[in-house]
């Protein structure tokens, strides 16, 4: 009876205000959840593989295993030359493969790429209406969505973005629908317009100089029209909203509009993501100075400038943006358009034959490619969906170059203008590394100077890319260094994920996938999943796949990153201040290669982590050789950098690369690798973690013996083992208890017994002890079968002035001299217990 009385008048009305606002806190408190699940996911993933990371510290030591070298490059170049036994293919060292390194053949780039299927990423393509499901890439999931009229964190606008991408999704199977609303951009001859000029290009050179564009954006077309008028409707409402909901949610942006005459103005878009509504707030006065290229990036305007504009989601984070800008509508027919191969004319095979040098890769065609060609979305699927925080870092964009080509060069910058979000944007720096071709300088100067967030610096004497990468880092205002090659094609997307990567970790450096454009057909090809970078001995890069039972293991899906031993190089993201703390690169590193070694050795060993995060993805146009010259040797230039980064880095292991063919970078009569003093204190002074410790836990897969065999050395003519007895040589009983009874024999070719190295008398046939010193190749044994293409490793063999000699055990067993080699003989037949080459 109480209880009713509760439950009459004003009681009920309170009790169902009770009841309500639970229900109303359960649910809130769900959406919450849901919203942070995929962040809380990926940093739950993360801990999971730390501790596994952690508990596989507790293997045992690593070179005691055996080596195969049958899938090595350069296993010919080796007599008995050790290898790591993975499942690799060393792909993509591109240069690395040749000159200093002509190991074998160069491989195909290809080999590590899915073409992209046409009929999977471009709907359009067939000129049908190609079912949704069929595509695998995220704008067919977004489109779904957008059908299904549920909202993205940035409601409609995200979506519409989509449908403007111009590659994928459903809104761009009628290819006929979409030529109506955009007109053709006229396409050039090679004929009529300078070399090296893409011919779409001249109305953008004609550009007012007066006219900022530090955000390119797109003009849209009819539909995103349509659909900026239908949010226009709901503005009012929609303001008050996100005023409420997120007082710093408005996002402020520029949006280039057509207005009815035709003529495109400027407008401020704010856009809430909360509910995904645009309003546009009418013309944009842009009467201020005009920007020279080279001037510093305080000067742009506030919107570019102000990442705190940002719009906040409540749960302070949103989807990846999908944003693909673009300055006039894409032309479908275009060239190369959508990242599809194109193909030279009969008539113009020899003009692409001749031109072909100045890049290295089909510079014909490249010219005749929009600079703002659309490319098929290739990320995996789950990579649409995933979150980013709000609060993400600017980058500073940095392309290095030295007589780029122009078509390719322009491609590079506007991947980046048009598809990074404006706010996280700080700046492009190109930094020319005096560069000899005239249309790289006032050419260039001209056509940039449209893009206020584009700044030139020129280096008055060639550095090499290593050091004009520096030269641009100095200059650098964003908060994170993001280094680019200069012929590469940004893909959808790209950037956000890197820098959520960064914005969890800062010292997390990050590199996007990279794929692959044809240096012959230009066209955008995807990669295989699940790839990281490697290296194998003598340091040479290569990709390799990650194993079946490591993807189960750590539950791998596509799109989550992937731990990497060493980076490519010339695509990555790093935190700017990290990146100093770091010490940068070795400055002494010249021109070309090595240093993307330096960089990831450093990065792992002083405490930071380098990731291949799949859901960014950037074409990298591979070349079969340099298009540039190298002020020194090219061959010598690589091989100085290198020895510099083993000296540095690989403390005792250092001898796996010296032994892998580099004997002669030991003789420092012939070859200065320069001081080391600086670096070697930076590693200390970081309290960097020791190159086993790298092996150990960053890249356990790789075979690093520090020798190629070691044990008992084993004499078939006395059927005793060789042992060291108070200075002498002599035989013994086989014991493996007996410390002097154990040999090695070392990547120099040394006999060694602790730090004594086995040398021949240069007076007579005796063999004597000395302290090794891997400067001296006379100390070098090598082991061999004097029997042709016999496997069998049995005799010592030295070569001295006087002739080859071999290690042959006395009649009477007391000890070792020199003889003439003997295939036949069994004094001169010896083995060791364990053999870590083959
Ligand atoms: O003296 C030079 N000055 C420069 O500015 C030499 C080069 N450069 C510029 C050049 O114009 C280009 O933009 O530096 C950039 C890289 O040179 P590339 O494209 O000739 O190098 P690459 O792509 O053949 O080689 C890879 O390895 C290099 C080793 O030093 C660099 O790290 C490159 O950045 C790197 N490229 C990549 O990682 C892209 C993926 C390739 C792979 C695998
Ligand atoms: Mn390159």
């Amino acid at each position: 009876m109480k209880c009713r009385k509760y439950f009459r008048g004003s009681g009920r009305a309170l009790a169902f205000v009770f009841v309500a606002s639970v229900i109303w806190l359960l649910f809130d408190m769900a959406a919450l959840r849901v919203s942070f699940s995929e962040v809380n996911s990926h940093l739950l993933k993360e801990r999971v593989a730390r501790e596994r990371e952690l508990a596989r510290q507790n293997k045992p030591p690593r070179h005691a295993r055996p080596i195969n070298i049958n899938n090595s490059p350069f296993r010919d170049e080796l007599m008995h030359g050790g290898d790591v036994d993975l499942e690799t293919e060393l792909r993509l060292p591109n240069k690395v493969e040749r000159g200093a390194f002509e190991f074998g053949k160069r491989k195909n780039p290809a080999n590590r790429h899915r073409k992209v299927n046409k009929d999977e990423y471009y709907p359009e393509a067939g000129g049908g209406d190609v079912a949704a499901e069929t595509h695998r890439n995220s704008q067919s999931s977004m489109a779904k969505f957008a059908m299904s009229n549920t909202k993205t964190p940035f409601g409609e606008s995200a979506l519409i973005n989509v449908s403007k991408s111009g590659h994928g999704g459903k809104e761009h199977a009628t290819p006929t629908a979409r030529k109506a609303q955009t007109p053709q951009v006229p396409r050039g001859t090679p004929d009529d317009v300078p070399r090296g000029v893409p011919v779409h290009s001249p109305d953008l050179r004609k550009a007012p100089p007066g006219v900022r564009e530090e955000q390119v954006q797109p003009v849209p077309d009819a539909d995103a029209r349509r659909s900026v008028s239908r949010q226009k409707g709901r503005e009012s409402r929609a303001s008050s909203a996100s005023q409420k909901k997120a007082p710093s949610g408005a996002r402020l942006q520029t949006e280039k509009l057509l207005s009815r005459d035709g003529k495109a103005e400027e407008h401020v878009v704010k856009g809430d993501r909360n509910d995904g509504v645009i309003s546009v707030e009418g013309p944009l006065n842009r009467s201020g100075p005009s920007l020279q290229p080279t001037s510093r990036p305080e000067a742009l305007p506030e919107a570019a400038n102000d990442t705190s504009s940002v719009g906040v989601h409540p749960s302070g984070v949103h989807k990846v943006m999908l944003i693909d800008f673009t300055q006039k509508p894409r032309d479908p027919g275009a060239v190369g358009q959508f990242g599809h191969p194109a193909s030279v004319p009969k008539e113009k095979e020899q003009e692409m034959r001749s031109r072909w040098s100045e890049g290295h890769f089909n510079v014909y065609l490249s010219d005749q490619i929009p600079a703002d060609r659309a490319i098929p979305d290739t990320r995996p699927e789950a990579c649409s969906e995933s979150m980013v925080h709000d609060d993400l870092p600017s980058t500073s964009v940095i392309f290095c170059f030295v007589d780029e080509v122009w078509s390719t060069l322009l491609r590079s910058v506007h991947s980046v203008l048009n598809r990074s979000p404006p706010h996280l944007l700080k700046e492009i720096i190109l930094v020319d590394d005096f560069s000899s071709k005239d249309y790289l300088k006032e050419q260039l100067d001209a056509y940039m100077s449209q893009f206020p967030k584009v700044r030139i610096i020129r280096l008055k004497e060639r550095q090499g890319l290593i050091r004009a990468r520096l030269a641009g880092a100095a200059v650098a205002t964003g908060e994170v260094l993001t280094f680019l090659d200069s012929h590469i094609e940004c893909n959808v997307g790209w950037l956000e994920p890197l820098l959520q990567r960064v914005h969890m970790d800062r010292k997390k450096v990050v590199c996007p996938v990279i794929e692959v454009i044809s240096d012959k057909d230009m066209s955008y090809v995807l990669v295989d999943n699940f790839q990281r970078g490697i290296f194998k001995w003598p340091l040479i890069f290569g990709w390799n796949t990650l194993s079946e039972e490591a993807i189960r293991k750590d539950n791998l899906k596509d799109s989550d990153p992937i731990r990497c031993p060493v980076m490519a190089g010339g695509l990555f993201s790093i935190e700017r201040n990290y990146f100093y703390e770091l010490g940068t690169y070795d400055p002494g590193l010249d021109v070309w290669g090595g240093e993307n070694m330096e960089i990831s050795f450093k990065i792992w060993m002083c405490g930071g982590e380098i990731e291949i995060i799949p859901c960014s993805r950037v074409g990298h146009i591979f070349r079969g050789e340099n298009p540039y010259s190298f002020p020194k040797d090219r061959q010598k230039t690589v091989e100085r950098n290198l020895a510099r980064v083993a000296e540095v880095w690989l403390d005792e292991y250092k001898d796996l690369f010296y032994g892998h063919g580099y004997y002669h970078l030991l003789n420092r009569n012939l070859i200065d690798i320069g001081d080391l003093t600086e670096q070697k204190q930076l590693r200390e002074k970081l309290k960097c973690k020791s190159f086993q410790w790298y092996l150990e836990n960053v890249y356990p897969e790789l075979n690093a013996p520090l020798v190629r065999a070691q044990g008992l050395i084993f004499n078939q003519g006395t059927r005793r083992c060789l042992s060291l007895e108070k200075g002498w040589l002599t035989f013994e009983t086989c014991d493996l208890t007996k410390q002097r009874q154990q040999f090695n024999h070392t990547w120099m070719w040394y006999i060694r017994h602790r730090d004594f190295c086995m040398i021949p008398s240069t007076t007579n046939d005796t063999v004597v002890l000395e302290p090794c010193d891997n400067t001296k190749s006379h100390l070098r044994w090598l082991h061999k079968s004097l029997i042709p293409n016999s496997a069998m490793l049995d005799h010592f063999v030295v070569d001295l002035l006087s002739g080859r000699k071999c290690l042959e055990a006395k009649v009477q067993g007391d000890g070792v001299h020199l003889n003439d080699c003997n295939p036949s003989s069994q004094l001169q037949k010896w083995q060791f217990t364990h053999y870590y080459t083959s």
